[in-house]
């Protein structure tokens, strides 16, 4: 197995470091941290380390927890490595004058404390070059208003786990098209949503999974 497959592998089972004890068959192994620093020092490119390593783990992760095959736990601790990999690749691509593709502004909705689905939606998005401003959760309307006011042309992102926080999404939608005008370009996604709430609400897109997240944001802003 290749130096990058050995990283999307060890995304995937969330070895996150040498010194990690999980998972245990690989105990004592090397885990995506020092992976990825063996991959920068033999040259790689950042983002064939990216897209083929960690990207690529991510993609399969989130592919098997769509399909019930893997568990919240693992998804946690998958994240851990890939965040591992992506501290050090992150810094190579700015000091490269990598542009990113835009900006995306996420959080989770006012009441919502719910954030692994977001930090992994976070995580590929900004794997796919675009610049994150991550509000965090519990995040009120004027705060999506103020960041986007921050960051003009940003794409707007919210997510919502509970049935009883989804509606705050169409207040953020429509503060934002009060405060900013019709164009702004907004994104939700989270468990309980379906496409047609989503029309309902009047978001511009909606993705089920991180994977889709990144489809439908270039979509949505005509990036190939
Ligand atoms: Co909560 N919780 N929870 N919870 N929790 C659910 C959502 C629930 C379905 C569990 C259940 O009853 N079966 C239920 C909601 C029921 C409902 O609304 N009808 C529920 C409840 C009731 C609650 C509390 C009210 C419980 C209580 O206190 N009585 C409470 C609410 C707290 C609050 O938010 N105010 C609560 C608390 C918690 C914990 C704190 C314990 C914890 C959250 C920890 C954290 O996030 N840091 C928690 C958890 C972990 C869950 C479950 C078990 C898992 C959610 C999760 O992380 N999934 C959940 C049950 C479940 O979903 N099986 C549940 C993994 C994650 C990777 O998937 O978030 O769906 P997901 O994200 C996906 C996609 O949805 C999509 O991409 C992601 C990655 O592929 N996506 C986007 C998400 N956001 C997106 C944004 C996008 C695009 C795609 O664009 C911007």
């Amino acid at each position: 197995m290749g130096l990058l497959e050995q990283i999307a592998e060890c995304v995937i089972r969330g070895k996150v470091n040498r010194d990690s004890n999980y998972p245990p068959d690989m105990k004592g192994q090397p885990g995506v941290y020092e992976l990825t620093k063996q991959a920068i020092e033999e040259g790689i490119p950042a983002r064939d380390i990216l897209n083929k390593g960690l990207v690529a783990g991510m993609n399969v992760l989130t592919q098997r927890f769509r399909d019930c095959e893997i568990f919240l736990p693992d998804v946690m601790i998958s994240e851990k490595a890939m965040k591992a990999g992506m501290d050090q690749v992150r810094p190579l691509l700015v000091a490269q004058g990598v542009k990113p593709l835009g900006t995306l502004i996420i959080g989770t909705v006012k009441g919502d404390m719910h954030d692994i689905g977001k930090n992994v939606v976070a995580m590929m998005v900004g794997g796919a070059s675009f610049e994150i401003v991550d509000l965090g959760v519990d995040v009120p309307a004027e705060k999506f208003v103020t960041a986007r006011k921050q960051n003009p042309g940003a794409v707007v992102g919210m997510s919502a786990l509970l049935t009883t926080t989804m509606p705050g999404m169409k207040t953020v939608i429509e503060a934002l098209k009060s405060a900013i005008g019709l164009d702004v370009v907004t994104i939700v996604g989270g468990a309980p949503l379906t496409q047609d709430f989503a029309n309902e609400i009047g978001a511009s897109g909606y993705a089920p999974d991180a994977g889709s997240a990144v489809i439908k944001i270039k979509e949505m802003l005509k990036i190939a």
